[in-house]
């Protein structure tokens, strides 16, 4: 691929879009960002970032001083489109696609003969036929002949955005042999990870069932501690044996699952097979139902106190993350302080700031606190021990104080 002469429009600058564009930008393509935000394309195009990743403020700034990326709010016309917008859940667990539709709208009057569309947000099967290339033929665009139309879902994990994006195997579907066969050349061209081709509906179903199975190990994890605090075991000392047998390999119990992947693809799934999804379906209601067992544990250990104070330890969705979206330990808790179980603490050491929490020292919040819930192993907390807590009352949902 001659990517020096290549143009990419990537539409959607989050937390997908973003690295990738910018990643493109710093291997030579010249690429064009669209936001419909006017603050974020004024950011990136000062070479500055409003999401937090790590190195990725180097990247933009190292991809957009080259001159190679820059932001608008309106497309251009490409070689390559890419679109990476949200695909949030509706009501009723239904997926909201109209950012694709608003994306596939926006490009289409500059899609010309030659082109390669590619989906990346998380969708549904089906969306990238029924939907992109339904649009695009509807525009009159010769589908699948002139315009090459694929399906390429993103893996990467937060945290580690910037080296996934490169390192990880990528799954590339198109809606025909040709428009596949475009994208695998695309994809080829920067990652390093094996790039495998397949349909269109394949890979949708692939990202949707790799985000499923962990959710459904999770819940698994998560049935398991509740059995087990039932019967007073330690449910990590548990999973850890089971874990010693060559063939099993569960995930770690927590608070609930949180962020905006693995919480919410699995209803896509759900979704459009109803009755076919009941484990996946039941999965998520687990999960979903883990922070409100976790609140009821702290309400029984807080009726022997008159006014217990309750140190809360995290409030990100995960470990070592800043990122509040669909977190369970915010959801708890946000929840003890509604029902105003007692004074509540929170010690957050990756926000500076939270609109309902006042954020204190870890040491300050375990001086003050009667009970201590650990919500987040962030490394900030895994050095806990009962003995450094002074013996207090201890919930630890994760299960990392010694
Ligand atoms: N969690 C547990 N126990 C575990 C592992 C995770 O309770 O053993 C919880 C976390 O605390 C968190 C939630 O699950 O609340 C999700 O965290 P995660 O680290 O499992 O996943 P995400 O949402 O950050 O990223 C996932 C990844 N998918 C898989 O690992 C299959 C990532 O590769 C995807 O790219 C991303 O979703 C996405 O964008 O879809």
């Amino acid at each position: 691929m001659d990517i020096e002469n290549t143009t990419v429009c990537v539409v959607g600058l989050g937390y997908i879009g973003l690295p990738t564009a910018s990643l493109l930008g710093t291997r030579g393509f010249k690429v064009v960002g669209v936001d419909v935000s006017s603050d974020v394309v004024e950011t990136i195009n000062a070479g500055n970032i409003h999401i937090v990743e790590p190195d990725l403020d180097v990247l933009v700034k190292s991809a957009v001083g080259s001159g190679n990326l820059s932001a608008s709010l309106e497309p251009v016309a490409a070689d390559i489109f890419i679109i990476a917008v949200p695909t949030p859940l509706s009501g009723e667990q239904q997926p909201d696609l109209s950012f694709i539709r608003a994306a596939v709208a926006a490009i289409s009057p500059y899609v010309v003969a030659g082109n390669l569309v590619v989906l990346e947000s998380t969708s549904p099967v089906g969306t990238t036929d029924e939907i992109v290339a339904a649009m695009l033929a509807a525009a009159g665009h010769s589908v699948g002949r002139d315009v090459h139309i694929a399906y390429c879902p993103e893996r990467v994990l937060p945290g580690r955005i910037l080296i996934e994006l490169v390192q990880n195997d990528r799954v590339v579907g198109g809606i025909n042999d040709s428009s596949t066969a475009a994208a695998l050349d695309f994809y080829q061209a920067f990652v390093n990870g094996d790039v495998y081709g397949t349909s269109a509906k394949t890979a949708e179903m692939v990202k949707l069932i790799e985000n499923s199975y962990r959710d459904v190990n999770i819940a698994f994890a998560n049935e398991i501690s509740m059995i087990a605090e039932q019967e007073a075991i330690n449910a990590w000392e548990v999973i850890e044996l089971a874990n010693r047998h060559p063939r099993v390999n569960i995930l770690s119990p927590g608070p609930g699952v949180g962020g905006h992947c693995i919480a919410v693809d699995p209803w896509f799934l759900v979704s459009r097979n109803p009755p076919l999804a009941r484990l996946i379906s039941t999965a998520r209601q687990v999960n979903d139902e883990k922070p409100r067992w976790v609140i009821e544990q702290v309400k029984a250990r807080a009726e022997r106190f008159k006014r217990p104070t309750i140190a809360c330890l995290g409030l990100a969705f995960k470990a070592d993350v800043d990122d509040l979206r669909e977190s369970p330990a915010e959801d708890i808790a946000s929840t003890l302080l509604d029902e105003d179980i007692g004074e509540i603490v929170v010690c957050e050491p990756y926000l500076t700031s939270h609109p309902r929490f006042e954020l204190c020292s870890l040491e300050d919040a375990v001086n003050q606190a009667d009970i201590v819930v650990l919500l987040v192993d962030h490394k900030a907390f895994r050095h806990l021990s009962a003995a450094s807590l002074n013996h207090k009352v201890l919930i630890d949902t994760r299960g990392i104080v010694k």
